[in-house]
């Protein structure tokens, strides 16, 4: 089963938008794997935003995303990763689609409210950033059952 992190950056925290967005994660069917408070540090930044360490942006970005508590959180489901990221919306809110969560929430390239995988490798390296494997929790047989049916993808 695919898994993707995602981060509730501090202006989603801090505009109360933590439950709207996990709500519309969930709504999809996707499954919350692993969930924590993170006030993240300079460190753990530059780890996270390798790419974007030597970019003019980064000194501004850094500032925002150490400015207040994160949630991250590891979401499970199938195509979870594409998936998210097509919620989530472009990276400028002012042009991301609406009905996406940057489209509907956000007027801002740095204040977008949500960090989301871009790919297989990104997911594996930034969930092992911010979660140990025993603070992960698969979702059941019935989720993959009943919710993400399993077995249509085994005949596809
Ligand atoms: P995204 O994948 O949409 O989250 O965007 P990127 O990986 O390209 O950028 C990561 C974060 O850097 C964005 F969420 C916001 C910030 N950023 C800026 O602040 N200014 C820019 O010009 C580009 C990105």
């Amino acid at each position: 089963m695919q898994r993707t992190l995602i981060l509730l950056k501090p202006d989603c925290v801090q505009r109360r938008l933590i439950g709207t967005i996990l709500s519309r994660i969930e709504q999809k069917g996707f499954y919350i794997a692993g969930l924590k408070w993170i006030h993240i540090t300079e460190e753990l930044a530059a780890k996270h935003y390798a790419d974007h360490v030597s970019k003019e942006f980064y000194p501004k970005l850094l500032e925002y995303i150490t400015s207040g508590p994160s949630v991250a959180a590891v979401v499970e489901g199938p195509e979870v990763i594409a998936t998210i990221r097509k919620l989530t919306g472009s990276t400028n809110g002012l042009s991301a689609e609406p009905g996406t969560i940057r489209g509907d929430f956000s007027v801002s390239t740095q204040r977008n409210l949500i960090h989301a995988s871009d790919s297989q490798a990104s997911a594996e390296r930034e969930i092992s950033i911010f979660f140990q494997e025993n603070e992960i929790f698969s979702s059941n047989h019935a989720d993959k059952m009943i919710i993400f049916n399993d077995q249509e993808r085994e005949v596809l």
